[in-house]
């Protein structure tokens, strides 16, 4: 089906969706431009192709990727309190919503939400998303928009007028992979969603063991590996550039000074491949930067988003307080 684009089209029930046309990612231009860097660089939104989103899926399954697993469980056991603070006739709006999964639990127990806003960069992958939604909650408005969650889009008019508690679901601690410039830029954008009114729900990655967290993202399995390692395969296949993936290796470490987890690929020996006429060369032991997954403590998390203007934080760990999830307030 294909997808009408003036901004506000599609409608279908209790379904309306709203479509921005997000710029796409160059993948090529984003290569090129990473790779020729000093340091070299691939952004981690280049993971996830058709490939790369399988492979998270299975991440997301992994015991020693703890992350879902609590904050699944912590999400279950405190809907009650949670569904309190956010209080009635409730907007849900979701940055970057992937396939809708995880609000389902918010959207089961509350009684009282009126709108759930999904936002995705991928037009045809948030339309089915949301159309399933639509159909499990009937009498919920689902009003997905197709945007980029940081650029260049707004609500629509009627939801800002009638809708004065509107709450941001961010999960996952997605957060972690923002940079601290960028988690500033990251916040005031949901405060401004929200009309300065509203809340934010957010799950926080917090700090712990370097050992509990190397392993989260060095899997027994090799899984990680094969999400990070994927990057070159995409560039081998998709640019048609000549390059051995088996020259390369996974590697996440966890910088405690600054309190992140680093992925990069290692190039094993002293290589290089072409794009088009450009020449990437390689030292042995010369790194690609991947991602950064930032961990804080409560404090810490709670400190930026207070400075930001929310007034209210209300939060809950796991017994090892491996991961939080948090309610602010505006
Ligand atoms: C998507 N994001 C929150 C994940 C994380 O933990 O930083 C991405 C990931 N990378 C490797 N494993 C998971």
């Amino acid at each position: 089906m294909t997808i009408s684009t003036k901004k506000n089209v599609q409608k279908l029930n209790n379904l309306e969706f709203y479509d921005f046309k997000p710029k796409l990612v160059d993948f090529k231009e984003e290569v090129i431009s990473g790779l020729s860097k000093k340091e070299k660089t691939l952004a981690p939104k280049l993971f996830y192709d058709k490939k790369g989103s399988e492979l998270f899926e299975q991440i997301v399954e992994l015991e020693e990727y703890y992350i879902p697993l609590i904050e699944k469980k912590l999400l279950m056991d405190n809907i009650i309190s949670i569904n309190e603070f956010m209080g009635e006739n409730v907007s849900i709006i979701e940055p970057g919503s992937g396939s809708c999964e995880k609000v389902r639990r918010i959207l089961s127990a509350h009684k009282s939400i009126k709108n759930y806003i999904p936002i995705e960069i991928s037009g045809d992958f948030l339309f089915h998303a949301a159309e399933k939604v639509a159909k499990e909650f009937p009498n919920i408005n689902i009003i997905p928009i197709c945007a980029d969650y940081l650029n260049n889009f707004s609500l629509p008019e009627s939801l800002k007028k009638e809708s004065k508690n509107k709450v941001i679901f961010f999960p996952g601690s997605s957060i972690g992979n923002y940079d601290s410039n960028d988690v500033i830029k990251v916040l005031k954008k949901f405060i401004e969603l929200t009309d300065n009114q509203g809340g934010l729900l957010i799950g926080v990655d917090l700090k712990k063991d370097k050992d509990v967290l190397e392993k989260a993202y060095n899997d027994s399995k090799g899984i990680t590996a094969q999400f990070n390692l994927n990057l070159l395969h995409r560039i081998k296949n998709e640019l048609n550039v000549d390059l051995d993936v088996n020259n390369f290796e996974h590697q996440s470490i966890y910088n405690q000074e600054v309190g992140r987890i680093e992925m990069y690929i290692v190039s094993k020996k002293q290589q290089s491949f072409m794009i088009d006429n450009l020449k990437i060369s390689f030292e042995k032991d010369e790194k690609i930067h991947t991602e950064n997954s930032y961990k804080y403590t409560v404090n810490e998390f709670r400190d930026i988003a207070l400075s930001l203007g929310y007034k209210k934080h209300f939060y809950w760990t796991d017994e090892k307080e491996y991961f939080s999830i948090n309610y602010f307030q505006l």
